[in-house]
């Protein structure tokens, strides 16, 4: 209120940045008033108070994460950025033209198309980077899991290192089998003594403030005016390798914290990212989140042309440009060193006492297709008294999949168990057509579902279960965020006593769930398929896991269901592939994922 009041806070009407420190020590200030409301009066009372007084972009950014965060809010649906938000989920082109649709008063619905031209081989993957879903799923996840987040505004974020890490890495190599479908090597790793090869135009533009800056092809770093120097970069990834070769990492006070175990990874992740977590800020810095705001300023390092921030400088924007996924692919590339040094799996470890996979199939066809869906743009526009809204919307490409289940048939010849089951997938073949070798393979495994099973399913009596799981039900994924229209209708028939039937909607942190499979092609893109059953009594980290279908994979609420790592049992690496071969409580098929050139037309 004093900062209010002296009109210190960033004027309305300006773009908001969380990286950005000032801007970002606003919007936290903001946080704290949320979050340490203690009921729901006040909590909506201080929103609907600040709405009308601070930054736009200050408030969605604060007013989000409190809702995501606070006991109050605890069932709360938030309506889909990208309609809350648009300009940060299409281009300046649709935007044009729905100001034009306002202006003139006529209704309009128009086509958002990817970035760039076929003469750029990138544009073959937009669909992925530029995806509002994949989007939505980005932004969402920094906001359950903040960089910024102290343990003091409420609890403790579990595994927020490691989530950090393997949220990625799925983003890296879910990117990389999408590439394979459209005929692309695997991303190449961003350096900072090399050029950034890939350049990029976003055609975005903020609200207020101009466009998103572009860059060009083979830009060579150069240092950022008070952010970092290029060579700080790399004495901070230099401590870190440091730290993976030592086994260890020293804390602020001088202390070694082994790393050389399944929980090294969480603060190898809290330092990298970094976050508050970081036990040692001083000495490893921040090299993703410095990372991010080098690379989004390459285009005005010297701030000599006053730009606003770059598309690396927003979580809704970022994987907008390919250069996002070469970053990431340097930093999980440094993971991956630590991963491998830890000792590999053996049989003892992995095996189920009396339990064996005898088949896994598929139901129904892996197929993918593009369909176009839409959205509205209202909010893209100015809102005045004067002027009338008319229905602007935009209709977008997207990959979708048809539906299918995995079959799995388990004999368990042991006493009733609960069963942890792990599905994964990764590429036969590298684009050159060469197979992949077991350890290649499994450290590019998408994952796909993982749940627990007991009783219904997995019985003591001898014998075969069979298990059927549907697509539908992956517990990576989340449906599509309903829209404002649907929430606005749905919560008035709740007003009238109906139930409102949002519940499943109540994290949007997953994969969208038309995103489960990557995109095929025409003869069908060879993927391993993989099924891990073990031990749930020891994997299971909460009771009554087999009773809950689905929890939400990347969710930060409370303990983090899995005690094991994420991406066990392929985090490791795998010398000798007969460990995994000869485990009978693994099982290991080929599928084809197809892409027929389908696409449903608005
Ligand atoms: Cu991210």
């Amino acid at each position: 209120m004093r900062d209010l009041k002296d009109h210190r806070l960033l004027e309305q009407k300006h773009w908001f940045s969380l990286f950005n420190p000032r801007q970002r020590q606003e919007a936290l200030m903001l946080f704290d008033v949320f979050i340490h409301c203690k009921d729901w009066d006040t909590f909506v009372s201080n929103a609907a108070y600040f709405r009308q007084r601070m930054n736009e972009g200050e408030f969605v950014y604060a007013l989000y994460v409190a809702v995501i965060h606070s006991p109050l809010a605890e069932h709360v649906v938030l309506p889909p950025l990208y309609e809350v938000t648009p300009h940060l989920f299409t281009n300046s082109e649709v935007i044009e033209a729905a100001y034009r649709a306002k202006q003139t008063q006529t209704p309009g619905k128009f086509q958002s198309s990817f970035t760039g031209t076929k003469k750029n081989p990138e544009q073959r993957v937009a669909y992925f980077g530029e995806d509002i879903g994949m989007n939505t799923h980005h932004v969402t996840w920094h906001m359950e899991f903040p960089f910024w987040w102290q343990d003091s505004y409420s609890h403790h974020l579990d595994r927020k290192g490691e989530n950090f890490f393997w949220v990625h890495h799925q983003l890296t190599v879910r990117f990389d089998a999408e590439r394979l479908s459209n005929y692309l090597d695997p991303v190449g790793e961003l350096h900072w003594d090399k050029p950034i090869v890939q350049g990029f135009a976003p055609h975005t533009t903020y609200k207020y403030g101009g466009q998103f800056p572009s860059r060009p092809d083979n830009v060579d770093f150069e240092d950022v005016d008070g952010v970092a120097r290029i060579r700080d970069l790399l004495i901070v990834e230099s401590r870190i390798r440091d730290a993976i070769a030592h086994g260890y990492i020293v804390d602020r006070a001088g202390n070694r914290i082994d790393i050389m175990n399944e929980r090294g990874i969480n603060v190898l992740g809290d330092i990298i990212e970094s976050s508050m977590y970081s036990p040692n800020v001083q000495y490893y810095g921040a090299l993703h989140n410095t990372a991010h705001i080098v690379l989004g300023r390459q285009a005005d390092p010297h701030g000599k042309y006053a730009l606003p921030p770059g598309v690396l400088e927003h979580f809704e924007t970022a994987t907008r440009d390919p250069s996002f996924f070469r970053l990431h692919k340097y930093m999980d590339n440094i993971f991956k060193e630590h991963k491998d040094s830890l000792p590999p799996y053996t049989v003892e470890d992995l095996k189920f006492n009396e339990v064996s996979v005898d088949k896994v199939s598929i139901d129904g066809q892996l197929e993918t297709f593009f369909e176009d869906f839409e959205y509205s743009l209202i909010n893209a526009v100015d809102d005045t008294q004067e002027i009338a809204d008319v229905a602007i919307s935009t209709y977008v490409p997207r990959l979708n999949h048809k539906d299918f289940s995995f079959n799995i048939d388990i004999s368990n010849n042991g006493g009733e168990a609960l069963a942890t089951i792990r599905i994964f997938a990764w590429p036969h073949r590298d684009n050159n057509g060469i197979e992949y070798t077991f350890d290649e393979g499994r450290w590019n495994a998408i994952e796909l579902d993982k749940f627990w099973v007991k009783r219904k399913y997995f019985t003591s009596v001898p014998g075969t279960n069979h298990i059927v799981r549907k697509s539908s039900e992956s517990a990576v994924t989340v449906p599509d965020v309903p829209s404002f229209e649907t929430l606005f209708e749905k919560t008035k028939e709740a007003l009238g006593g109906a139930d409102s039937g949002l519940t499943e909607f109540e994290s949007a942190t997953g994969i969208p769930n038309r995103f489960l499979l990557p995109k095929g092609n025409e003869q069908g893109l060879e993927f391993d398929l993989v099924v891990a059953v073990t031990d749930g009594a020891a994997d299971a980290a909460l009771d009554g896991l087999h009773e809950n279908t689905e929890f939400n994979h990347y969710g930060a609420h409370g303990k983090y269901p899995d005690n094991r790592p994420h991406g066990y049992p392929l985090d490791r690496k795998v010398p000798d592939e007969r460990v995994f071969e000869d485990l009978p409580n693994f099982g290991h098929i080929q599928v084809k994922v197809f892409n027929h050139g389908e696409h449903i037309h608005h």
